[in-house]
């Protein structure tokens, strides 16, 4: 990859999209595509085949997604699954027929079956069934990986498929109703210590095992991927990475973790009137180790920094 090559960041302004952005910027790159809603609609195929005729990348990263927490996913399945294909489908496809270098499709570590063996290796994908409050979510995203793996076996494409673990740092979603664990729970312990609050009321059981991932370490782990060459071979033979940080907690260990963080001294009380949804989720890292790729970023630091930086733009 030259720096001055042109490369698309699809969805800049979410999580992943950001960070993409922020370490492209570091690493020296110097064309950035990364349009505003007004410039490009991703859910109108018109609209996305126009930018990639226009704009000409040299190289995507399909970071744009439908994403939330377990609310989120069970509340609105039909968005997930609709906006998530209509977004895939719109740039995978023009990424085709603009013959660009490579892709990277962002998938999720929900893609493997709610009972898989853990830690879970890529080759467990479509082995049992999936989780059912995330289903339309994942098999849209198995849909990509597929799209992915059949344009480089049926047009010789270098499209390559990741599946990040659970993601958290600066620019996430911390709106209580559609976010993720790790953002919400920053926010309930941090609002509870300023208005000295008794109680903190984390969902579920507690007992889930989630791995965590700093979005810094997965915007590294992307641009490796990136860069690192392939044989066409390795195109064809359906390729797929895990990124995740190897080291899985409970969601009550998590929710002790960013008590101690935010220095809450009430209590933490558990509703298990909400799902818990996959018991654990781990992925096995070990194909991108040996590539030698490690992430970097302690969970007690990334915690910090982000629930620092949360405080920040959110004064109470
Ligand atoms: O992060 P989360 O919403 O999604 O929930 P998943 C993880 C666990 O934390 C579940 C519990 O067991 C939740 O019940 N939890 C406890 C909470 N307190 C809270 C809270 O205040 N907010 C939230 N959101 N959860 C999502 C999928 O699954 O993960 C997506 O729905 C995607 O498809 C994403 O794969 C990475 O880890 O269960």
């Amino acid at each position: 990859m030259k720096k001055t090559d042109k490369i698309f960041i699809a969805g800049p302004k979410g999580l992943v999209g950001s960070a993409l952005v922020r370490h492209l910027e570091k690493k020296g790159f110097t064309n950035l595509l990364i349009p505003s809603h007004s410039e490009l609609e991703l859910l109108d195929t018109q609209s996305v085949a126009a930018y990639f005729e226009k704009n000409k990348p040299d190289y995507v990263f399909l970071a744009a997604a439908k994403v939330g927490g377990i609310l989120a996913n069970s509340t609105y399945p039909a968005d997930f699954i609709y906006q998530n294909l209509m977004i895939q489908n719109n740039i995978i496809h023009q990424s085709f027929v603009h013959n660009i270098k490579k892709l990277l499709f962002l998938g999720s570590s929900c893609i493997y079956p709610k009972h898989c063996p853990q830690p879970m290796k890529e080759e467990y994908l479509m082995t049992g069934p999936l989780e059912p409050t995330n289903s339309p979510y994942a098999v849209a995203k198995i849909a990509g990986i597929e799209m992915c793996w059949s344009y480089n076996r049926q047009y010789g494409t270098k499209f390559i498929p990741v599946m990040p673990t659970n993601l958290y740092g600066p620019n996430d979603n911390f709106d209580l109703e559609t976010s993720h664990v790790l953002p919400a729970l920053i926010r309930k312990f941090h609002e509870a210590r300023q208005n000295n609050a008794e109680s903190v009321t984390v969902w579920g059981t507690g007992h889930p095992k989630r791995e965590f991932l700093h979005v810094d370490d997965l915007a590294d782990a992307c641009l490796f991927i990136m860069q690192k060459k392939f044989s066409d071979q390795e195109y064809k033979n359906k390729p797929l990475f895990n990124i995740g940080s190897g080291r899985d907690i409970s969601v009550k260990e998590l929710a002790e973790l960013i008590k101690e963080i935010t220095r809450f001294k009430g209590k933490i009380v558990f509703d298990t009137s909400i799902p818990d949804g996959t018991p654990q989720k781990l992925l096995d890292i070990s194909k991108l180790k040996t590539l030698n790729w490690h992430p970097a970023t302690k969970l007690k630091d990334g915690i910090k920094s982000t629930a620092e930086a949360f405080k920040k733009h959110t004064p109470l």
